[in-house]
């Protein structure tokens, strides 16, 4: 069933716009997700994953190399969002001075954003900007969900305790952040990251499916958000 609704709804995403500043933005209308993570992470890779698109979003052996913020539009009333990653040593300062003013700007004012992916690499530890951007989003009361991404190159074993570590690290720190195991190379946990973003677009709640563009951070996403944090951890949490 739910198999039917992906199939029919990511194969028309396409390439909407790539913007340098936050005033070049689209229209402020209807529904977007974004995906934030250092550079390299694998943001691009599990846009594509997620929407079933192999070459959507560019990736790229090459670490920073994405600055503009990619829109990519799922439908005429929702769209992807790729930002640029953070996090490269050899960015200037001033580049990393406007990166935080655009970052600000989206984060804490774009009315149609209804939650963040976050990417981070499952063999790095969360970076001081992974803990500001989960601050921001936090703070401007944004659902965020981690992807922890490229857990094919770790064992089962070591994937699952880096995954319980980070919930661990997430609920001491005090935020309702929901966390999960991703490889956009074996596949793994793509279709729950999929059911997600659908589920903040809209595209399966049956009052959200109506009116995608009257749906305000204050609502459901939210606390969606909190309750996968619910959820998720407790089913997870087995050693070894
Ligand atoms: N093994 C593995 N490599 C990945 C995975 N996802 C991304 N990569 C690689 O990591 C590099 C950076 O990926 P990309 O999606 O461009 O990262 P971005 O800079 O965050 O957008 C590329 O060489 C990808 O092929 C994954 O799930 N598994
Ligand atoms: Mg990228």
């Amino acid at each position: 069933m739910q198999k039917q609704v992906i199939g029919t709804f990511f194969p028309e995403a396409t390439f909407l716009l790539s913007v340098d500043t936050p005033e070049q933005m689209p229209p402020d209308r209807g529904a977007e997700v974004a995906f934030a993570g250092r550079s390299n992470a694998g943001k691009s890779s599990a846009l594509n994953a997620i929407s079933g698109r192999r070459m959507l979003a560019r990736t790229s052996k090459t670490p920073g190399r994405t600055r503009l913020i990619n829109f990519f539009a799922v439908d005429p009333s929702r769209r992807l969002v790729d930002l640029p990653g953070y996090g490269y040593a050899k960015v200037p300062v001033s580049v990393r001075e406007r990166w935080q003013e655009s970052m600000a700007v989206f984060l804490g004012h774009r009315r149609c954003l209804r939650g963040v992916v976050m990417v981070a690499d499952i063999r790095q530890s969360l970076g001081p900007l992974d803990w500001q951007m989960l601050t921001w989003c936090l703070d401007a009361r944004m659902p965020v969900h981690l992807l922890l991404s490229k857990s094919d190159k770790l064992s089962h074993g070591a994937a699952v305790r880096a995954l319980v570590a980070a919930r661990r690290m997430l609920e001491d720190a005090g935020m309702a952040v929901s966390v999960q195991l991703f490889s956009a190379s074996s596949r793994e946990g793509v279709d729950e990251a999929r059911a997600l973003v659908l589920d903040w677009l809209g595209v399966d709640g049956r009052e959200n499916k109506k009116n995608p563009g009257n749906k305000g951070r204050e609502s459901g996403a939210y606390k969606q958000s909190r309750k996968n944090l619910r959820d998720f951890p407790r089913s997870g949490r087995r050693s070894g």
